[in-house]
């Protein structure tokens, strides 16, 4: 697919409750490299194989959860242009200036009917993902460093009014709608996958009537025998474990879900298949769930679908 709108996921900043804690949880169990700190006191993070600055972004709060999430564009004509796209739906958008986020450029805020804090931006300085752009070796220590995933890959969202949300997403922002789960009645989505890519997923919503909830942020990584070993890195550290590893029917991913000291869940993923955006929506229907959920088990996990931070 030629991508020229949204590229794909680019940052999320998320609240934790004890920094210190926090920190050595990113960096040593899940192996982020920290790249950097700023004078509100937030840390930042990339997963090892990525090449922008930073990528998960955390402070210390009294609540957990997520502050905002951020996804790349092509260029700042592209930022411009879906800007005054937003703005012509009816979005009301300010700009955060460059620098206000580390190594990153200005920034187009805007809050989703589901209660999220949403933006777009189209620089973040690139500091490489260690091995070089010349006959780069294809991993290095920092890959074998903790759980180590290669790249951001998704968040979950809870909130309500999802299907404002999609309408902005499809109409204005150039997803396609790659999965959805159908309410009790049949009709009304009460989940939605989304794509700006070749991806599963770029991001993903379920209604909920509490606004702005995270259920988790995803994380990828390269093999079945890595999510695996993830799972050993977890059991090794103590991580609080919810689900997996397991397959997901919805999305074919493969999967282990977890807390993060703090509560908010996080995801070790990897699989599933690549749509195009002329591919048509595959449904799950709410007696199917359970399989879209946890394909091998069929079982509704109680505290995956009421927990969220
Ligand atoms: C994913 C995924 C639910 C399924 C979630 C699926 C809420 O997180 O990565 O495909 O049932
Ligand atoms: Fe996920």
């Amino acid at each position: 697919m030629a991508m020229t709108g949204v590229l794909r996921p680019g940052h999320v900043a998320v609240r934790v409750l004890d920094l210190d804690e926090a920190v050595k949880f990113y960096g040593d169990v899940m192996g982020l490299v920290e790249t950097g700190r700023d004078d509100m006191g937030r840390v930042y993070f990339k997963c090892w194989d990525e090449q922008d600055h930073s990528s998960y972004i955390i402070r210390e709060a009294e609540q957990a959860g997520v502050d905002f999430v951020g996804f790349k564009v092509l260029d700042t004509a592209t930022l411009d242009k879906l800007e005054k796209g937003l703005n012509a739906y009816g979005v009301e958008t300010r700009r955060l200036e460059a620098g206000d986020l580390l190594e990153t450029g200005e920034r187009v805020r805007f809050t989703l009917p589901s209660g999220h804090e949403f933006e777009l931006y189209a620089e973040k300085t690139k500091v490489g993902n260690g091995m070089g752009l010349t006959n780069p070796a294809p991993w290095y220590t920092q890959s074998e460093h903790g759980i180590a995933p290669v790249r951001l890959d998704h968040m979950l969202l809870y909130g309500p009014d999802i299907a404002k949300v999609k309408a902005i997403f499809e109409d204005v922002l150039g997803f396609f709608l790659v999965e959805r789960v159908l309410a009790e009645d049949n009709e009304t989505e009460a989940g939605i996958w989304l794509s700006c890519s070749h991806k599963v997923h770029d991001i993903a919503f379920v209604e909920y009537p509490e606004p702005g909830k995270l259920h988790h942020t995803s994380f990828l990584m390269d093999s079945w025998e890595r999510v695996l070993r993830a799972g050993d890195i977890m059991s090794m550290n103590e991580v609080a474990v919810d689900i997996g590893p397991t397959r997901h029917g919805i999305t074919r991913g493969c999967t282990i879900y977890a807390w993060d000291p703090s509560g908010n869940r996080f995801e070790t993923f990897m699989g599933g298949y690549h749509p195009y955006p002329d591919y048509e929506t595959i449904t799950w229907t709410w007696d199917n769930f359970a399989q879209g959920l946890d394909y091998p088990q069929r079982k509704l996990h109680e505290s995956f679908l009421t927990i969220v931070s």
